[in-house]
């Protein structure tokens, strides 16, 4: 099985970082392909950037159907461009927010998600609105960091994301954490042991949520608004993604 992991950054640090976590995480006999796009911001942190990423990422799903990708995860906590992607292919795509955000659900009855930026602590609220998933999150807390901020060895970021989680364990009510941000994917382990709680990290999640759709042959479907496009022609720079 292939899985194509996109990183919808251009942050070639970050992307390595999601490719280790995802190989640590797979099956034996699962082979991870891990890409970002050759375009596009340096962290997403905003409905602007997501927007831009978006293009990225399903340039990036077409590479996959191309090498023929069994699944595909999109490793950044907006899951930019997540519907988009999967009418391009019959495989099943994976956010990590909404891989996150089934987990916790699975083994707690309420979760906070601790992320980056306050802003895009408003764009996580969007999306469990969006997913359905607002009565089982209790808080979704900032951190103020700058996602490239995570990637910085002499920083603190470590220290500053713990500091949020042990407030929301302590303030929440809530028996699970869901990591908020893509470049967080190194530090569930550490925390979840700092903190005695379960920590949802969702790039892990997605991996494992992914190789069980394929397996199960369970792919995206195709009956309904997830069909492939209608084909039609595209002007300008866009023209090769038209018939
Ligand atoms: C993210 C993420 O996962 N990657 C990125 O560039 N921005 N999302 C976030 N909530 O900080």
């Amino acid at each position: 099985m292939r899985i194509h992991v996109i990183n919808p950054n251009t942050t070639a640090s970050m992307t390595d970082k999601i490719g280790n976590c995802a190989s640590r995480v797979a099956a034996p006999g699962t082979e991870i392909h891990v890409s970002q796009p050759e375009s596009g911001p340096v962290s997403i942190e905003s409905h602007f950037d997501e927007a831009i990423s978006a293009v990225g990422v399903l340039e990036e799903i077409r590479r996959g159907e191309a090498l023929g990708a069994d699944a595909y995860v999109i490793a950044c906590f907006g899951d930019p461009g997540l519907l988009a992607a999967r009418e391009l292919t019959r495989a099943p795509v994976i956010g990590i927010a909404e891989a996150g955000f089934h987990l916790a659900t699975m083994i707690s009855t309420r979760f906070s998600v601790v992320t980056t930026l306050a802003r895009t602590a408003i764009i996580a609220e969007h999306l469990l609105d969006q997913y359905g998933f607002r009565h089982h999150c209790r808080q979704v807390r900032a951190t103020d960091l700058p996602v490239l901020e995570l990637e910085n060895p002499a920083g603190n970021a470590y220290q500053a994301l713990l500091a949020e989680c042990q407030r929301a364990r302590d303030e929440d009510g809530i028996g699970a954490i869901v990591l908020g941000c893509g470049g967080m994917a190194d530090l569930t382990e550490r925390l979840a042991q700092d903190l005695g709680l379960p920590v949802v990290e969702g790039v892990s999640a997605a991996v494992k949520l992914a190789e069980s759709l394929a397996s199960l042959g369970l792919g995206t479907s195709k009956h309904g608004d997830l069909a492939f496009p209608r084909p039609k022609p595209f002007a300008g720079k866009f023209a090769d993604w038209g018939e």
